[in-house]
């Protein structure tokens, strides 16, 4: 089986060397599940630091998006590159060092033994959260699960989490077309398009000085809006 790690970063020269090394310090883990190979590929969305080149000294693949096109474009690529190269399972792991990556090993063990196609992470199960900004915990708990659960049927403790865990069906059937934060209500949507089962997982959600804070929760709501009326 082959496990490939999909990690989107813009600018992430503080906490990207970390990452990469937490996950690929997780690969002893991830063999005994039963990977013969692990890809973790970082996708540099345009970035104006030296994210590449981090990413390229810890010994991850690098793709470099010529322009800054968003989060959303940036796993598209990841995803692309993972149907390529004949991935079995994918991961979605931000760059940001706001996840944990030994909470990949276990997340991609619920896959394989849960039959489920998709597992999505939670940071509400398990574990509370920390230091998520008042307001954005407000926004991202309440409204957005109601926001979410109006505009795709489907009902998830955490609507906005970039950890995901993908079989090679889901892998196929979900494409991404909005470049930028609303493309979370599109993998939503096509769980319930394509009949994908799938299910939440706790993971470790943890923030640091910066973020996006309550400018980037209004962000994902305005692309939110606008995706209905794109
Ligand atoms: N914000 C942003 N992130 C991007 C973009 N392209 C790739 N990314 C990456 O997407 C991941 C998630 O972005 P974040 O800005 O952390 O989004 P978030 O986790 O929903 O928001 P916070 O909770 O504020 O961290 C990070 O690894 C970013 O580096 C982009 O154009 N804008
Ligand atoms: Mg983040």
């Amino acid at each position: 089986m082959h496990l490939v790690i999909i990690v989107p970063a813009y600018n992430e020269t503080q906490h990207l060397g970390r990452v990469c090394r937490g996950l690929f310090e997780q690969n002893s883990r991830l063999t005994e599940l039963g990977f013969k190979r692990i890809t973790t590929v970082v996708v540099d969305d345009g970035s104006t630091d030296a994210t590449a080149e981090i990413a390229r000294c810890e010994g991850a693949v690098v793709i470099r998006h010529p322009l800054n096109r968003g989060q959303g474009a940036a796993l598209e690529t990841g995803d692309e590159y993972a149907r390529v190269i004949g991935a079995d399972v994918a991961v979605h792991f931000d760059a940001d060092g706001q996840f944990n990556p030994g909470d990949v090993a276990p997340a991609v063990q619920a896959l394989l033994t849960s039959g489920k196609e998709v597992i999505l992470g939670s940071r509400w199960l398990g574990r509370p959260a920390r230091g998520v900004p008042f307001v954005k915990r407000i926004l991202l708990r309440t409204v957005g699960r109601w926001f979410t659960y109006l505009q795709t049927g489907v009902w998830l403790t955490d609507f906005h989490n970039g950890f995901r865990v993908f079989n090679r069906r889901a892998l196929s059937l979900i494409r991404l077309t909005h470049d930028g934060m609303a493309h979370n209500a599109e993998i939503i949507a096509a769980l319930r398009r394509h009949r994908l089962t799938f299910a939440e997982w706790p993971v470790e959600v943890t923030y640091h000085e910066y973020g996006q804070g309550v400018r980037g929760g209004a962000k994902i709501f305005w692309d939110l809006l606008w995706e209905n009326f794109r």
